[in-house]
């Protein structure tokens, strides 16, 4: 409804978090630096082959993971909701998907309930709660992530299954209010599939145009990109620190501070005065440790919101 579309826009400000066991190899494979393309999909890019890294789940332990600390930091940061990757292009559940034993309850030694924990934290500290969901998944049958990994179509099995997972994560993790579908190639019946599926179950959650085939809520722009005025429909700027990667990268030069902060504050009453959501993404470390350098930009946007934002 409006009123419900109208308090989405309302939020303006939120965090995205890229985590996954992708956070754990850090932009590295095999000792090499692999930089042809963003760190989360670095399972395509460098390439690996599905069982090398699927065997990754076997270290994956992020102890200092801290989602009451997270939604602390994205409190101070004058933001109000948080999405995380409940599913990226890897296939790998960060939620216990019945689906699948593919996740971090069942395949880590972590065994608990990444999304979970956070939707629960989000609610415990008033932040509304979101997740992002890859159509594409390259650890079911028939994808390939070798090949045009990022627009396969999508088998009716494989539909399914999304469908399935849609059904967990609209039913199991409250109230959801943004889903923020990507990539692959479905067709207009299945992009229909998904979106009815998550209205039936939460008609209030915001779908994310990149569900394709029109369906979808909101617009989303590329990554750090701000129409030069306002449009009338609901818009979201996704923004990542250093436009080369949403997921960790152990190399990445994090530098001049006051810079990024600034850049940051500019972009954010941009995308703010002219109607849009800004949605500014951290890449948490494998260990569940935040960057310090990114900890630090979003505090500095908070100290700016304090002094010249809106309560
Ligand atoms: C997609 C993903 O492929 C990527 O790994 C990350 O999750 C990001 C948030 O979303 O990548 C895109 C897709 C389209 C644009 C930018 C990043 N775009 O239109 O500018």
């Amino acid at each position: 409804t409006a009123a419900t579309v109208k308090q989405w826009q309302d939020r303006k400000f939120g965090m995205f978090i890229h985590f996954g066991l992708y956070s754990q190899l850090g932009g590295m494979w095999h000792g090499k630096r692999i930089d042809n393309g963003y760190s989360e999909q670095i399972m395509a890019n460098a390439p690996i082959p599905l069982d090398e890294y699927a065997a990754t789940a076997s270290t994956f332990n992020p102890t200092k993971w801290d989602p009451d600390a997270v939604v602390a930091l994205a409190k101070a940061a004058g933001m109000r909701y948080i999405v995380i990757t409940s599913k990226h292009h890897d296939g790998f559940n960060m939620f216990h998907t019945a689906q699948s034993s593919y996740n971090v309850v069942d395949a880590t030694p972590y065994h608990r309930d990444i999304v979970k924990e956070l939707a629960d934290a989000c609610r415990r500290g008033g932040l509304a709660f979101g997740v992002y969901y890859s159509s594409i998944d390259w650890h079911q049958p028939g994808m390939d992530h070798y090949i045009e990994g990022n627009s396969n179509p999508l088998s009716d099995a494989h539909a399914q299954f999304n469908t399935a997972q849609l059904r967990e994560l609209l039913s199991n993790y409250g109230p959801i209010t943004e889903i923020w579908f990507d990539m692959g190639k479905p067709t207009p019946q299945q992009s229909n599939l998904f979106t009815t599926t998550v209205h039936r179950l939460q008609p209030q959650t915001m779908v994310s145009g990149r569900v394709w085939n029109y369906q979808g809520d909101f617009t989303v722009m590329g990554d750090n990109e701000v129409p030069a005025y306002g449009i009338d429909e609901p818009w979201q700027t996704p923004a990542s620190m250093f436009n080369e990667t949403w997921g960790y990268r152990s190399w990445q030069k994090r530098d001049n501070l006051p810079g990024k902060i600034e850049e940051n504050i500019t972009r954010l009453a941009q995308v703010a005065s002219r109607g849009g959501n800004y949605i500014l993404n951290i890449g948490p470390e494998g260990d569940g440790s935040i960057v310090p350098y990114e900890a630090d930009v979003l505090r500095g946007i908070g100290a700016w919101l304090k002094t010249n934002g809106e309560a």
